[in-house]
């Protein structure tokens, strides 16, 4: 097995996780996990400095997760890494379990910010890169949002107060599903031309976006980030949501329904299948 191959097994561990986490806790967001998946899975497990021993390490990365109604990703894959026993998974969304629906900094090792409500994720993290600055550290902060977050204007105020001082690596990724909670994002709110905008705010945008379900690409994207040392920086990914079943794909019915027994049953297969065709083609 290759990297790409061990990578792509981890990511899709995390979606079936998504769907599998949602089905048994009868609640959460399946959409924007399953979509995100193979995002966080190539942060987590090849590019982000961390102790799972020590999660308040001060020369950590951080990572902010902004649209934390994606909680289950997060989770995952900070189980997996080590921050606490994978068996607290399957407690998800239930009483007394600290893997509630959105991401508690108080409760939940690994978590850098609490999140839920969209729009706070770039401000915190501009924040902390600030802070990297001033106390002479090194570490990178990744923020992560979908388009609710960029529907905020919240967002871009930090992204006015990011290009004045340019903490040096203050990362944005863009999770572009084209989808939110209620229906297409050119529906609630056209972003477009989404790039632009980040240029004609100043940022150091990526020469171009990326296939945020392609290992490979996912790769190539944070290359980039470590190709110069100019700040800051935004990525854009295209992504799909509900990625890997037919009837979930790009549909905002799954953003945050609870995924019943019969849609699992036909749903899980997918997910298995579309593994084994990336592997075919390595
Ligand atoms: C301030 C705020 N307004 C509204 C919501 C309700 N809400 C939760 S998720 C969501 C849509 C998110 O869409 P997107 O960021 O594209 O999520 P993704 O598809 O990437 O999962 C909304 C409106 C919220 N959590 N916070």
């Amino acid at each position: 097995m290759n990297e790409i191959s061990i990578l792509n097994r981890a990511a899709d561990n995390i979606r079936i996780l998504a769907a599998a986490m949602v089905e048994k806790a009868k609640s959460g967001h399946p959409g924007g996990a399953m979509g995100g998946a193979d995002f966080i899975n190539v942060l987590f497990n090849e590019f982000l400095v961390f102790d799972p021993k020590n999660p308040q390490w001060e020369d950590r990365d951080r990572f902010i997760l902004s649209k934390g109604h994606a909680s289950i990703n997060l989770y995952t894959i900070l189980a997996h890494r080590g921050f606490f026993a994978t068996e607290e998974l399957s407690k998800f969304r239930t009483f007394g379990s600290f893997l509630q629906g959105h991401p508690s900094m108080k409760s939940v090792p690994g978590v850098d910010i609490s999140a839920g409500a969209l729009g706070h994720g770039l401000s915190v993290g501009a924040g902390m890169a600030l802070a990297a600055r001033l106390s002479g550290k090194n570490y990178k902060t990744y923020v992560l949002s979908g388009e609710g977050c960029l529907d905020e204007g919240s967002t871009w105020e930090a992204m006015l107060f990011a290009s004045k001082y340019k903490p040096r690596g203050l990362i944005y990724m863009i999770d572009y599903n084209k989808v939110q909670l209620d229906g297409a994002s050119q529906d609630i709110l056209p972003l477009e031309p989404l790039a632009d905008k980040f240029k004609a705010f100043g940022w150091h945008l990526a020469p171009r976006s990326y296939n945020g379900h392609d290992t490979a690409d996912l790769l190539e994207s944070f290359k980039w980030i470590d190709s110069d040392d100019v700040w800051p920086k935004a990525l854009i990914y295209n992504t799909l949501k509900g990625k890997g079943v037919s009837f979930m794909e790009s549909s905002h019915k799954w953003h945050g329904a609870p995924i019943d027994a019969a849609s699992y049953e036909k749903g899980r297969p997918e997910l298995a299948a579309d593994f084994e065709k990336k592997e075919a083609v390595l």
